[in-house]
C-alpha cells in the first residue's frame, strides 16, 4: 500500500487573501504531490515499505530520499489539517491554558512562534510541540521535523511551512508578513485536538 496526496477539506482559494489559490494549488498539487510520489518511490521494495508514516520517520535519518521526502509528506499533510478558511482566531480552554503557562500570553506564544519561523535561515518548519505535557517551540530546516528527532523531542501539532515556494508568489521575500497573516486561519480546534491527544 503507498502513501497517498490527502486530499483538502477546503478549496485552493478557501485562504485568501491570507494565502493565494495560486499558491494553494501548486503546493498541494505539486509540490506535496512530489513529496508523496517520491516517498512511495524511494521506499518501494524496501523493509520500509507497509510500515507507517510515523515508523518510518524515526528511522529515515541516514536515508536522504526518505527523509526528505518522507518529511515532506508528513509535514503537509499537518500543515493543510491545521488551517481553516474561517480559522478559530484563538485558541480556547485547556491549549489556552497550557499556551499561558508556557509563553506567559497569546501574545508572547505568536512572537515566539514568529521568531522561529523567521530565524530559520533558508528553507525549514516552524513547529509548535508538545513534551513531556508541556508546550515547546522550534524550527527544523529542510522537511526535517521532530519526529525524527531534529528540533525538540515533542510531537508536533502546529507547522508552518516557511520554504518560499509557500509564500513567494503572493509576500515575495516578505516571510515575516506571510507568518502574520498564517494567524489569520489556524484552525486553533483541530491543533486543541492535537494537544489533547498528545499531552
Ligand atoms: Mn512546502
Amino acid at each position: 500500500m503507498s502513501f497517498e496526496l490527502p486530499i483538502l477539506t477546503y478549496s485552493y482559494d478557501a485562504l485568501e487573501p491570507n494565502i493565494d489559490a495560486r499558491t494553494m494549488e501548486i503546493h498541494h498539487s505539486k509540490h506535496h504531490q512530489a513529496y508523496t510520489t517520491n516517498l512511495n518511490n524511494a521506499i518501494a521494495g524496501t523493509e520500509l515499505e507497509g510500515k507507517s508514516i510515523e515508523e518510518i520517520l524515526k528511522v529515515c535519518k541516514d536515508k536522504p530520499a526518505v527523509r526528505n521526502n518522507g518529511g515532506g509528506f508528513w509535514n503537509h499533510r499537518l500543515f493543510w489539517e491545521i488551517m481553516a478558511p474561517n480559522g478559530s482566531s484563538h485558541p480556547s480552554g485547556d491549549l489556552a491554558a497550557a499556551i499561558d503557562v508556557a509563553f506567559g500570553s497569546f501574545d508572547g506564544f505568536k512572537d515566539e512562534f514568529a521568531k522561529a519561523a523567521t530565524t530559520r535561515f533558508g528553507s525549514g518548519w516552524a513547529w509548535l510541540c508538545v513534551s513531556d505535557g508541556k508546550l515547546e517551540i522550534c524550527s527544523t530546516a529542510n522537511q526535517d521535523n521532530p519526529l525524527m528527532g531534529e528540533g525538540c523531542s515533542g510531537a508536533p501539532i502546529l507547522a508552518l511551512d516557511v520554504w518560499e515556494h509557500a509564500y513567494y508568489l503572493n509576500y515575495q521575500n516578505r516571510r515575516p508578513d506571510y507568518i502574520s497573516a498564517f494567524y489569520n486561519v489556524i484552525n486553533w480546534d483541530v491543533v486543541a485536538e492535537k494537544y489533547k491527544a498528545a499531552k
